[in-house]
């Protein structure tokens, strides 16, 4: 088990400085059985090429949904989790300053769902140079069904990448990975540049969890810039073999058709 703080305690920032990551308490059980609610609602929206955007991936049960963005603007409740409250106080305190939304992903990682390789998200995230993100969990995290690995105290600098945006092998074996489960209800926060890996679910319950990501407000309010520019990229490159849902070929998961 990991320590975790209580939310807007501002101790964990002096942690998160240290570590490059923290865990802290968001949630009680009725305000994660809503979350869970919102979650229903948004894996029940139709596919649409101007909206929300869903990614499949090809499971050994069939394809299923693996990853939903830019969300906030079509639900009320999900928009007011990330950019009200406890969650985005928890953001300033990290960043030092008032934050602003990036982006935000739900990824389901259902039972049967991908892993991610190890990876640092700066390299994805072009515009800004300080950002943070956190996996706000929906279901239980654990190593069986795929909860995040994090490098701690190794946020200095983006690390030499592989052809495919993610950390190189030789890298990668030279780096101390912790487990870090996270139970509904608790956000594990890490920077940008924080290495971070995860395996499949293994398992039959579903790890859903969203991951919201935030900047300095002095850095500007980026979201829509983001968006326009990451499908734009999307359009016009493809990285790796594996479903595209980023900029980089972090995601494990099998194309569906
Ligand atoms: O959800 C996971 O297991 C890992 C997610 C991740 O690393 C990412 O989306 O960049």
């Amino acid at each position: 088990m990991i320590a975790s703080f209580a939310a807007g305690d501002p101790t964990a920032k002096t942690f998160f400085d240290r570590h490059g990551w923290v865990l802290v308490d968001t949630l009680d059980t009725s305000e994660v059985e809503r979350l869970r609610a919102w979650v229903d609602d948004v894996a029940s929206w139709p596919a649409t090429d101007d909206r929300w955007l869903h990614y499949r991936e090809l499971t050994d049960d069939g394809p299923k949904l693996c990853r939903t963005e830019n969300f906030t603007p079509f639900h009320a409740g999900l928009r007011s989790l990330l950019t009200e409250g406890s969650v985005m106080e928890m953001a300033a305190i990290l960043l030092g300053e008032e934050a602003r939304l990036y982006k935000e992903k739900i990824n389901y990682k259902l039972a049967g769902g991908a892993g991610y390789a190890p990876h640092q998200d700066a390299p994805a995230y072009p515009f800004i140079d300080a950002h943070i993100s956190c996996m706000i969990a929906v279901d239980d995290a654990d190593a069986e069904n795929g909860c995040l690995e994090v490098v701690g105290e190794c946020f200095d600098r983006v690390l030499p990448m592989n052809e495919v945006g993610c950390i190189e092998d030789s890298v990668v074996t030279s780096l101390v990975w912790t487990s870090a489960p996270v139970r509904s209800g608790q956000t594990l926060w890490f920077h940008s540049r924080t290495p971070h890996r995860s395996g499949p679910n293994r398992t039959k319950r579903d790890r859903r969890a969203l991951y919201p990501t935030y900047n300095a407000l002095s850095e500007g309010d980026l979201r829509d810039e983001y968006y326009r520019t990451k499908l734009a990229l999307m359009a016009e490159r493809s990285v790796g073999k594996n479903v595209q849902v980023s900029l980089i070929g972090d995601f494990q998961g099998r194309p569906v058709d």
